[in-house]
Parts: structure tokens; sequence; C-alpha cells
């Protein structure tokens, strides 16, 4: 099978970021891969104009307490997207559905309930291997993924606003 970067996107087509600001919930379960996913939003984001100082980063300790975190920082932290950061890999018990659930239609609600993006940036794998190769490896980094939706759903609310 041929190997895909799903995070592959054209530079050109993505707005200015640098008068945009951003927060970044992100889940330190499954670490080894969310802080790869992390670095890889950071990255993009700063890639595109958005400065240090306008992207504001919580930890929370599972993907489950993602949709706390991202609306505390829609209600603290005047941003103009929120990118959620999680990973869940398959187990032998029927957590991983619950979880993923849970956290899906957290973050849909918050989109409804928000005139903010809150961006979908979890990886629900079966195994680890799966995860690694979207976290950085073969298949891209679903990171680079959730940063450019957010800077094009920011882009939207701006262009709304103004
Ligand atoms: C409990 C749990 C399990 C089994 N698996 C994962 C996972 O794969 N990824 C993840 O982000 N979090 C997991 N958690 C933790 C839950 O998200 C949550 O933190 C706890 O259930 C406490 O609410």
């Amino acid at each position: 099978m041929a190997t895909t970067n799903l995070s592959a996107y054209n530079p050109e087509s993505i707005p200015d970021a640098s008068e945009m600001r951003f927060g970044v919930v992100i889940a330190d379960w499954n670490h080894n891969i969310t802080w790869k996913l992390l670095n890889g939003a950071l990255r993009t984001l700063k890639k595109h104009g958005a400065l240090k100082k306008n992207i504001i980063v919580r930890h929370v300790p599972g993907t489950f307490e993602l949709t706390f975190g991202a609306r505390y920082i829609a209600e603290n932290d005047n941003v103009d997207a929120v990118i959620c950061i999680g990973c869940v890999i398959q187990g032998e018990t029927p957590h991983f559905t619950y979880i993923c659930q849970g956290v899906t239609q957290g973050i849909t609600q918050l989109n409804l309930d928000y005139n903010i993006p809150f961006i979908y940036g979890v990886l629900t794998t079966d195994t680890h291997q799966q995860a690694a190769d979207r976290a950085g490896g073969k298949h891209g980094n679903k990171g680079d993924e959730a940063a450019v939706t957010a800077i094009k759903m920011a882009a939207m609310k701006l262009e709304e606003e103004n």
C-alpha cells in the first residue's frame, strides 16, 4: 500500500495568522504521542505567523477532560480558535468507545454553544503504531492538520467580525 501523508496541504492556501490568538488544550494521557501532536500544531501555527504570546497551551489529564479544558480556554483566554489534542488507543474494555463518544459530543456541543471554532485534533486508533504513524510518522502529524484547520476557521470568524 502506498504511504500517504494525511497532513499534507498547500501552505499558500493558508491565511496569515499573525493577528490571531489560539488556545491549545492537550491531554497528557499517551503523552509520547500527544506531545508530538502539540509540537506539530505549535510549529505549524508559528510557520503561518502566529506569535508565541498569542498561543495559550493548557494541559489536562486525559482526552475525556478536553471538553472542560476547551471550554475553560474559551471562557478565560480570549482566543479566536481552540485546538483540542488527544489520543485514545483501543484497549480490551469498552472505555475507548465511551471516551471517544464523550469527547466527540463534547467538542461538537462547544462548537454549537460558542462563537469560536473548536478543532478536533484527537487520534482514535486501534494500535499504538497507528497513532505513532499519525504523530510525525509515515502518515504525517495530526497536530499540523489541526493547526491548519484552526487558522482557516479563525479567519472565517474574524472575517465575519470585521
Ligand atoms: C482511562 C483512560 C483510558 C483507559 N484510556 C485513555 C486513552 O487511551 N487516552 C486518553 O486520552 N485517556 C484515556 N483514559 C483517561 C480518560 O480520558 C480520563 O482522563 C479518565 O477517565 C478520568 O476522567
